[in-house]
C-alpha cells in the first residue's frame, strides 16, 4: 500500500495527519503544494479544495480528522483510549482544536485593533475550558500520547512561535496548558512534524497577511 499526503508547509490541519504517520512509525510519501495556485489535478481530487488529502494507491480521503482515523485503524494499537465514551469525548476535543486552529489563524490576520482584540477574547475564552479539560498530565489522556494530543500539537507550537515575537499572555494562569504544550513540543514526532523553514514561512505568512498582528512580525 502506498500512502501519499498532499500537504501544505504551515498547515495545522495536515501536521496533525503527518505526527499521527511518525507516531505510527508509518511509511509515506508527501507532497507539498502551494495553496494559492492549487494544481488542478489538487482541486480535482480535494473536494473542499483543502489539504491535507490522503492518496491511499489509487484512492483518495480528505478532512484531517477522518485520514487520522484512518491511520490509527490501519496500524495498531489505537492512540484513541478504549473506553466509547472517553473515546468519543476525545473526538469531540478533537473537534475543539480544529476550531483552536482556526481561531489562532484569524486571530492573526484581523484586520485591526479592534478585530483583533475580539479574536483574543474569543481564543483565550477557549483556551481557559481547555484548561479546565485537562487533568494531571503529562498529556491530554495522562500518562499515554494520543491522537487528541497530535491535533493540539500543531496550534500548541504555533502559540509557542508567536509568543517568542510578541508576548500575548495567552495561556496567562493557565498552568496545565503549559506543561502540556512543553511536553508536547519536546516529542519527537512534534519536532519532526514540520519542515525545517517552519518558522520563516509561519512569520512570512503572517506579515504578508498585513493584519493588525503583522507589526509583531517585521524582519
Ligand atoms: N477541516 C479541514 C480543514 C483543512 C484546512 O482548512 N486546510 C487549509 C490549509 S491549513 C486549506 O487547505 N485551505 C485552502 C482553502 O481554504 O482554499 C481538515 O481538518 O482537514
Amino acid at each position: 500500500m502506498h500512502l501519499e499526503l498532499i500537504s501544505f508547509k504551515i498547515c495545522p490541519f495536515v501536521q496533525r495527519a503527518v505526527i499521527t504517520l511518525l507516531e505510527k512509525k508509518i511509511d509515506f510519501d508527501i507532497n507539498y503544494i502551494d495553496l494559492k495556485h492549487p494544481p488542478d489535478w489538487f482541486l480535482e481530487i480535494s473536494p473542499f479544495g483543502k489539504v491535507p488529502v490522503l492518496r491511499v494507491d489509487d484512492k483518495v480521503l480528505f478532512e484531517s480528522a477522518i485520514i487520522v482515523e484512518y491511520l490509527d485503524e490501519i496500524s495498531p494499537p489505537s492512540l484513541h483510549p478504549s473506553d466509547p465514551f472517553r473515546k468519543a469525548e476525545n473526538r469531540a476535543w478533537i473537534e475543539f482544536g480544529s476550531n483552536i486552529n482556526v481561531e489562532q489563524y484569524s486571530m492573526l490576520i484581523a484586520k485591526d485593533q479592534t478585530a483583533f482584540e475580539e479574536k483574543f477574547q474569543a481564543l483565550r475564552k477557549d483556551l481557559q475550558r481547555l484548561e479546565q479539560q485537562l487533568g494531571a498530565g503529562p498529556y491530554f489522556n495522562g500518562e499515554q500520547f494520543s491522537l487528541v494530543d497530535a491535533a493540539y500539537a500543531p496550534p500548541l507550537m504555533r502559540f509557542n512561535l508567536i509568543e517568542r515575537y510578541y508576548d500575548f499572555k495567552l495561556f496567562e494562569n493557565c498552568p496545565k496548558s503549559t506543561a502540556w504544550q512543553k511536553t508536547l513540543l519536546s516529542r519527537e514526532s512534534v519536532q519532526h512534524s514540520v519542515v525545517q523553514e517552519f518558522e520563516t514561512l509561519f512569520t512570512s505568512a503572517i506579515r504578508d497577511a498585513g493584519g493588525y498582528a503583522a507589526q509583531w512580525f517585521l524582519e
